[in-house]
């Protein structure tokens, strides 16, 4: 561990991005996402399922200003415990004083305030602003006298909260709370917010902790841990630091919490105990004994992401190492080509090892903007370009994936082999969608989504005292130590580009560049400084002046890629990727049964490159010469074997993030060879 590299992202409001495929994203998400959420999040989306977001902070607020007026007249409304997901019973009129929608439904707007803040940091915009003050002016209206804010219990009935750790996410929406607040706080300087998720997490210091009268507890779903090390690093204040630790450290001890918890939970709700499997919540064990990525996969990245944080604030080495062993086992055995996890819809989870399969896949889009959580926390730790590889990875294919090109529309589960006919007539696709979806009940990837988006430019550039690292390239400046980097590129569709350097005066200062897992034979070129090459990245010492420029050299070629073997699906298949970007075939390019079709096995090298648009959108395609084997339908299901016919053909592939942005049809990743 070395805390000397320790660093910390580049502020948004140093930086300005002008590169036209992540600005593109950016402004989609700031024109077209935004607006979009904030009428889903008030139920204003025709045909979409209703969120009820922003209905449930309104509730609270007048039930908060009916107990301010009532004082002790004030009787709490009794409604009956209606499970995770609450809606009106068929034909009922919503209840204006009611709760609905998920346990987990404040987080809607948190996400939503969290890719604002980032989006004004970038550009300010008054109207934008007013609405979203106008937003927190109602957050903030429902929060208790005693800081706790979270309206499924404050709708319900106090007398239940933080009784359900284990399956309900009051400390999940902690987390988002305070992820938003500090966003929007640092974005516009206005602290309401922030002091309302201050309130929240001082309340809930003081009912956590080693204290004998304390709650041994810690959150079911994770994400509290890293939102508190964040809120201690931007206030000062070391009881966030502490109740984040106590979280990471109480997690998985023995006696164990969640059982404790359930005994409560069966005995008030008159049942037996049931023993719970502990692993889907990463509970199983402390953290610190951890070594495979289990359980649901977003629940994991958030947990890794405060772990990572932890070991840096703490410079704490077990963490770390703890972190590293997660990290291999996600990356090395559990990771989708298209930098997407979880390969299982039973839990929303991680199979066993190898096991990824590409039509039931699950490979949430969540899970893959948690990874790159994750990524960018390791990268702060030790900066070694496999990090960012995967960030890069996860941000360009699954998250990117995530959202339709016109930014109306979206996908929860990221499969990489799609049959339309499978998603309607299997249920066991019932998870898979093979078009985009406007909106989800349970809507936590969208605005999840937009803020990651809005803020990729903090997984672009993190910095020390002395060293700017640049892992992502995008086009834009940014400011260190009384210079500015100008990047100009043309990623994710080449890999050249140029660091030039504006300085009033000569800055002595380290800029480091990832030289990128894809390419072979990276180069980093510069005149009169110190070079040094370590764990993938290219550090350039020196003083630096007016006009000084950095050569980025980054061969792309396409690239055949194949599995281990243990993943049994692929077997005798491959994937293409050039650069950070992983192609697909849709059934609009290379017609129907594409289970037919096969790539030549010198396809990388015979492969064209050819300018595209899909949707208006510009890409690069990949044209590789394959065959297509004749179909063999006969009377009989079964005949005896003849070798396969097949005729020549040329296979059509798309980047893996533009998929389903023509109609339905069949796509697949992985091709025959
Ligand atoms: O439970 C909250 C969020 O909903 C999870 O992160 C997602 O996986 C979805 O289950
Ligand atoms: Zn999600």
């Amino acid at each position: 561990m070395n805390p000397h590299m320790f660093s910390q992202p580049a502020n948004l409001r140093d930086m300005q991005i002008t590169d036209s495929f992540w600005l593109r994203e950016m402004e989609l998400v700031r024109n077209n996402v935004i607006p979009y959420q904030w009428d889903a999040l008030n139920d204003r989306v025709p045909g979409a399922a209703p969120s009820w977001c922003m209905h449930n902070f309104r509730a609270a607020g007048l039930q908060q200003q009916r107990i301010r007026e009532q004082g002790s007249q004030w009787q709490a409304p009794v409604y009956a415990y209606r499970g995770f997901n609450v809606l009106p019973e068929e034909g009922e009129e919503p209840d204006p004083d009611a709760f609905y929608g998920f346990v987990f439904q404040d987080t809607d707007f948190s996400k939503w305030i969290e890719a604002v803040g980032y989006s004004l940091a970038r550009k300010p915009d008054p109207c934008l602003e007013e609405i979203a003050d106008g937003a927190i002016d109602v957050v903030c209206s429902a929060q208790d006298e005693n800081g706790y804010l979270d309206t499924y219990y404050l709708l319900h009935g106090m007398d239940r909260a933080f009784k359900y750790l284990k399956d309900h996410h009051e400390l999940y929406c902690l987390g988002h709370l305070i992820e938003g607040a500090v966003s929007y706080y640092q974005a516009t300087g206005k602290d309401k917010l922030l002091r309302a998720a201050c309130r929240f997490a001082d309340y809930v210091a003081q009912l956590f902790g080693y204290g004998e009268e304390q709650c041994k507890g810690y959150p079911g779903h994770e994400i509290a841990e890293m939102a508190l090390m964040r809120l201690y690093e931007v206030t000062g204040e070391e009881r966030y630091r502490d109740l984040a630790n106590f979280f990471l450290d109480q997690r998985g001890t023995q006696p164990h919490y969640f059982d404790a918890e359930g005994h409560e939970r069966a005995e008030y709700e008159k049942r037996a105990f049931r023993p719970g499997e502990y692993s889907y919540y990463q509970a199983h064990k402390p953290v610190r004994e951890q070594d495979e990525a289990v359980g649901h996969a977003v629940r994991a990245m958030y947990l890794y992401s405060g772990m990572a944080d932890a070991a840096r604030i703490n410079q704490d080495e077990s963490m770390l190492e703890a972190c590293r062993r997660l990290w291999r086992s996600t990356v090395r055995d559990k990771l989708y080509v298209t930098g997407g996890v979880g390969g299982t819809e039973v839990g929303e989870a991680f199979s066993f090892p190898f096991d990824l399969p590409n039509d039931l896949a699950y490979s949430e889009t969540c899970a893959a903007i948690g990874l790159a959580f994750f990524a960018r926390r390791m990268l702060q730790l030790e900066p070694i370009s496999q990090y960012a590889d995967v960030m890069e990875l996860a941000l360009y294919n699954t998250v990117l994936a995530g959202m339709a090109l016109d930014g109306r529309s979206f996908f929860y589960v990221n499969p990489l082999s799609v049959l339309p006919e499978a998603c309607r007539r299997d249920k066991r696709f019932q998870h898979v969608k093979p078009v985009r979806q406007k909106w989800f009940g349970c809507a936590c990837c969208p605005p999840n989504i937009a803020r990651i988006v809005s803020s990729v430019g903090a997984y672009a550039w993190t910095k020390t005292e002395d060293t700017l690292f640049t892992h992502l390239y995008m086009g834009g400046s940014v400011k260190f130590r009384g210079l500015t980097l100008e990047i100009t590129t043309g990623m994710p569709w080449s890999g050249d580009g140029e660091a030039v350097v504006h300085a009033a005066a000569p800055v002595s200062a380290t800029l480091a560049f990832r030289l990128p897992g894809w390419s072979r034979g990276a180069q980093v070129l510069c005149e009169g400084k110190t070079m040094e090459i370590r764990d993938g990245y290219c550090y350039l010492s020196g003083l630096w002046q007016e006009g000084d420029t950095v050569r980025l050299r980054f061969p792309m070629r396409i690239r055949m890629l194949t599995a281990d073997t243990r993943v049994r699906e692929n077997t005798g298949k491959v994937a293409f990727m050039r650069g950070p970007v992983t192609y697909c075939m849709e059934e609009k390019d290379n017609g129907a049964a594409m289970h037919l079709l096969l790539a030549d096995a010198e396809a990388a090298e015979r492969a064209q490159v050819l300018d595209g648009e899909i949707e208006g959108h510009p890409v690069k395609l990949l044209r590789v010469p394959g065959r297509r084997e004749k179909p063999r339908a006969g009377d009989e299901l079964y005949q005896d074997y003849t070798a396969p016919e097949y005729e020549r053909t040329e296979l059509t592939l798309i980047p893996y993030y533009a998929w389903a942005n023509r109609g339905e049809g069949e796509m697949n990743v992985w091709v025959r060879v």
